[in-house]
């Protein structure tokens, strides 16, 4: 008998603060899973997402991700009560352990992730929360979320790597006016910014992602992800540097490319005239 898939899919594993499932088209939903607390992030979600990432990795059938939140936030970021006034109680040892697993999962694992990422922010999105959003290669509000950098409105300036993050995706004065002032903005206000890709009615919000992860898993994994890794690592370098550099990213990609996308590319257009690449992609089943 063939396994139960749900509406919400099979899930990928069990913990406390964070709800992980592969649907039917292939996309790992993974939503932060503290509604009651807005998804702040303790340190038990940072250990946890570390696993949860392993996961939607390790999982042949999730071909996408989605980070999202449970309820009404996306991520109320980090939890200042378990993260900050705790982890404070318990000495320097343990606040450098809930730094290094929050940076660990929030951008080194998932910025190059081996899989296309899209954050999916249904809520409130603050502070730290803004650090997976930019590690995510895509994202998508809603029009009613609301976003801000409130550090200084409590009493700290952005820290690990949020006012990197928001160098990396907004203008130079939106960043700035948003660090400083502490003021909130809508998902309207982030599309404008280009914080995310595009913002839609809550009620539309799931199905938007759904259609653009299901696109995504339409294309070559190995070629989506070596054309992802290859325009996080070249932007910061040298022209000449980043030519060598995306040159060898190309060819490790032919040469290892399990599906062999690039001849059955090449014969599908010029000896079948099965499809156009500039319009679309042909079929891969
Ligand atoms: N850390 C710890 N607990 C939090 C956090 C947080 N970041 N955000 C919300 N909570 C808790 C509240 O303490 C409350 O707990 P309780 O029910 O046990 O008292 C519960 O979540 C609900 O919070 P409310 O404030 O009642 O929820 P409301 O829907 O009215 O407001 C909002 C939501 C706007 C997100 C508000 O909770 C808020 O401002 N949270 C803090 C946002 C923030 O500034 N985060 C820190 C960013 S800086 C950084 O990440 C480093
Ligand atoms: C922030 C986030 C942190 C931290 C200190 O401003 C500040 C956000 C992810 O960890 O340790």
């Amino acid at each position: 008998m063939s396994e139960q898939v749900g509406a919400d899919g099979t899930p990928l594993g069990r913990w406390e603060t964070v709800l992980a499932a592969v649907d039917a088209d292939g996309i790992g939903w993974v939503t932060l899973n503290r509604p009651e607390k807005r998804n702040a992030m303790n340190p038990l979600l940072n250990a946890e997402m570390l696993s949860v990432l392993d996961a939607v990795e390790e999982a042949p059938s999730a071909r996408v991700l989605v980070l999202t939140g449970a309820g009404e936030s996306f991520s109320a970021g980090m939890d200042l009560k378990e993260y900050f006034r705790d982890v404070d109680a318990a000495g320097p040892a343990a606040r450098a352990r809930s730094r290094r697993d929050a940076n660990e999962w929030q951008y080194r694992r998932l910025m190059l992730f081996p899989k296309p990422t899209i954050a999916m922010v249904n809520g409130w999105c603050f502070g730290g929360a803004f650090t997976p959003l930019v590690a995510c290669d895509l994202a998508l509000a809603a029009t009613e979320a609301v976003f801000g950098l409130s550090e200084v409105n409590w009493g700290i300036p952005p820290g690990s790597v949020v006012s990197r993050a928001l160098a990396e995706t907004v203008p130079y004065r939106d960043a700035l006016y948003y660090i400083m002032t502490g003021r909130s903005f809508t998902g309207e206000e982030a599309a404008r910014m280009r914080l995310v890709n595009e913002a839609v009615p809550a009620t539309e919000l799931r199905e938007r992602t759904r259609e653009l992860a299901v696109h995504l898993a339409s294309l070559s994994p190995a070629v989506l992800h070596s054309a992802k890794v290859g325009f996080k690592r070249a932007r910061t370098m040298e022209w000449e540097v980043a030519e060598e550099y995306l040159y060898a990213k190309l060819d490790q990609s032919v040469a290892t490319d399990p599906e062999g996308s690039r001849e059955r590319g090449l014969s599908e257009f010029l000896d079948h005239k099965s499809f156009r690449p500039g319009l679309g992609a042909y079929r891969r089943d």
